[in-house]
C-alpha cells in the first residue's frame, strides 16, 4: 500500500530543490494513488517509483559567440521521461527561467499528455537556460547550431523527437534542423514543427490553440451549453495564444485579453481579425517579449505591469508559463463569475488555485488534456513523414478534433462524480497513467 505524504517525502528528499517537479508529480499521485493501491499488479510492479523516476536525464554545454564577438555558454537538457508507449517525444524550451527541474515536470506531465493522445508517443522534454529576447537572428541561429551539435547524438525519428515550446517556434526548429541535416547527411522526422517545404504538417502551428478550444467546446457542450457570445481571457501573446484566438473566434466567441511579460492587452473589441492575428506572430518574431505596441497600432487598451485574470469573463485560458494563475486570480475570476477555466499552458495554475476552482465546482481542465493537441498534430506529423506524404488541412484538422474529443470522453469516463461534477484532473490523470502503467507491466524491468 502506498501512503500519499509517505511517498511524496520520499519523492522530495530524492529530487531537492525542483519544486515545479514536485508539484506536478503530487497532482498526479494524489490522482492515481486509490487506483494504484486497489492494482497488487501495479503494487508488486513498484509503478509509482518507476513513473516518477526519468529514464534519462541529459545535461550539456552549449557555447556560442554573441555579435559582438564575445563567448556566451548556456546550460542544455534533455530529459527522456518515458519510452513505454513510443519513442520519446516533447518540446525544447528557450527561456531563462529554465532549470533541470522544470524539465523534469514537463516530462512528467507531457508523458502522460502523450498517452492521453492514443497516438504511440513517449515522454520527454529539453530546452536550455537561453534567454532570446532582444537576441538577433544570426544569434539565435549560432546557440541553435551550438545546441543541435551537443543534442544531435541522442535522438532519431524512432528514438526521441523533440519539438517547440516557449520560446523555440518555426524560426528555431528550422535552425535545429539545419544542423542536424548538416551533421548527419539525412533528411527525417527529427523535429516536429517543421516548415512546410520541408517535411512539416499542415496545421501543426495552430493545433495547440485550436485542440484546446475544442476541447473547451466539449466542455461547455457537456453542460448543455455554447461557446457562442462567450467572453474570454487569454494569456500570452505566443504560438499557443494565437491558435487559441483564432479558433475562439470561429467558434462565436470573444477574445478580450492577450499578455506579456510587461503586462496585459485589454480589446473590448475582441482580438478577432487576421490583422490582428498576424500581429501577434510580428510580436512574437520581433524577439523583444512585449505586448505594449499592440495597444498603440489597433487602440486597445494595456495595463502595465498587471495579469489579464482581473477581467470579468467567462472563460480564462492560461496560454503562458507554470504558476501564471496563483489563488488570488482565482478567487478574483470568481468573484467575477467565471464559469470555466482552461489551462492551455503546462500547469498554468498553481495547486491552491486548482483547489479552489473545483472547491466552488467551476469546471477545470488541467493542461495535459487541454493542450494535447500540439503534440498530437506533431505525432501526426510523424505519422506523414514516416509514409512521406502530406495530409490536407481537412485531413489533419478533423484528426485533431478526432483526438480531443476522445481525450474529453476519456476524463468524463474517469473523472465524473457522482454529484454530476466532472473532476477533469483526476480524470486525465488515471486515464492517461493506466496506459502507461499497463505497458511497463508488460514489457517488464
Ligand atoms: O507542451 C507540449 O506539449 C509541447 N510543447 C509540444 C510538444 C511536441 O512534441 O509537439
Amino acid at each position: 500500500m502506498y501512503h500519499f505524504d509517505t511517498f511524496m517525502t520520499e519523492l522530495e528528499q530524492r529530487n531537492p530543490a525542483q519544486p515545479e517537479f514536485i508539484q506536478a508529480t503530487s497532482e498526479v499521485v494524489e490522482s492515481i494513488i486509490d487506483v494504484v493501491n486497489d492494482n497488487p499488479a501495479y503494487l508488486n510492479a513498484k509503478i509509482l517509483e518507476r513513473i516518477t523516476e526519468p529514464d534519462r536525464v541529459l545535461s550539456f554545454k552549449v557555447e556560442w559567440e554573441d555579435d559582438n564577438g564575445d563567448v556566451q555558454v548556456n546550460r542544455g537538457y534533455r530529459v527522456q521521461f518515458n519510452n513505454a508507449i513510443g519513442p520519446y517525444k516533447g518540446g525544447l524550451r528557450f527561456h531563462p527561467s529554465v532549470t533541470l527541474g522544470t524539465l523534469k515536470f514537463l516530462g512528467f506531465e507531457q508523458t502522460f499528455k502523450n498517452s492521453l493522445t492514443t497516438l504511440a508517443m513517449g515522454g520527454a522534454k529539453g530546452g536550455s537556460d537561453f534567454n532570446p529576447k532582444g537576441k538577433s537572428d544570426n544569434e539565435i541561429m549560432r546557440f541553435c547550431r551550438s545546441f543541435m551539435t551537443e543534442l544531435y547524438r541522442y535522438i532519431g525519428p524512432s528514438t526521441d523527437v523533440p519539438a517547440g515550446d516557449i520560446g523555440v517556434g518555426g524560426r528555431e526548429i528550422g535552425f535545429l534542423y539545419g544542423q542536424y541535416k548538416r551533421l548527419m547527411i539525412e533528411n527525417t522526422g527529427i523535429l516536429t514543427g517543421k516548415g512546410q517545404n520541408w517535411g512539416g504538417s499542415l496545421i501543426r502551428p495552430e493545433a495547440t490553440g485550436f485542440g484546446a478550444m475544442y476541447f473547451a467546446d466539449e466542455m461547455v457542450k457537456a453542460q448543455g451549453d455554447t461557446m457562442k457570445g462567450k467572453t474570454i481571457s487569454v494569456s500570452g501573446f505566443g504560438n499557443v495564444a494565437w491558435g487559441s484566438v483564432m479558433k475562439a473566434t470561429e467558434l462565436g466567441a470573444k477574445v478580450v485579453t492577450i499578455s506579456g511579460p510587461d503586462g496585459y492587452i485589454y480589446d473590448a473589441d475582441g482580438i478577432n481579425t487576421p490583422e490582428k492575428w498576424d500581429y501577434m506572430l510580428d510580436l512574437r518574431a520581433s524577439n523583444n517579449d512585449v505586448v505594449e505596441p499592440y495597444a498603440k497600432k489597433f487602440g486597445a487598451k494595456f495595463i502595465k505591469g498587471k495579469k489579464p485574470w482581473e477581467v470579468a469573463v467567462d472563460m480564462a485560458f492560461p496560454c503562458a508559463i507554470q504558476n501564471e494563475l496563483d489563488v488570488n486570480d482565482a478567487k478574483q475570476l470568481i468573484a467575477n463569475g467565471v464559469s470555466y477555466i482552461v489551462e492551455t499552458s503546462n500547469m498554468g495554475c498553481t495547486t491552491e488555485a486548482v483547489q479552489l476552482f473545483q472547491g466552488t465546482k467551476i469546471l477545470f481542465a488541467p493542461g495535459k488534456a487541454a493542450n494535447a493537441g500540439g503534440v498530437a498534430v506533431s505525432g501526426l506529423e510523424m505519422s506523414q513523414n514516416s509514409m512521406k506524404l502530406r495530409w490536407s488541412i481537412d485531413e489533419v484538422d478533423s484528426r485533431l478534433h478526432e483526438i480531443m474529443v476522445n481525450i474529453h470522453e476519456a476524463c468524463i469516463g474517469e473523472g465524473s462524480r457522482e454529484d454530476g461534477y466532472v473532476d477533469y484532473v483526476k480524470g486525465a490523470n488515471i486515464a492517461g497513467f493506466k496506459k502507461v502503467a499497463d505497458t511497463m507491466l508488460q514489457l517488464g524491468y
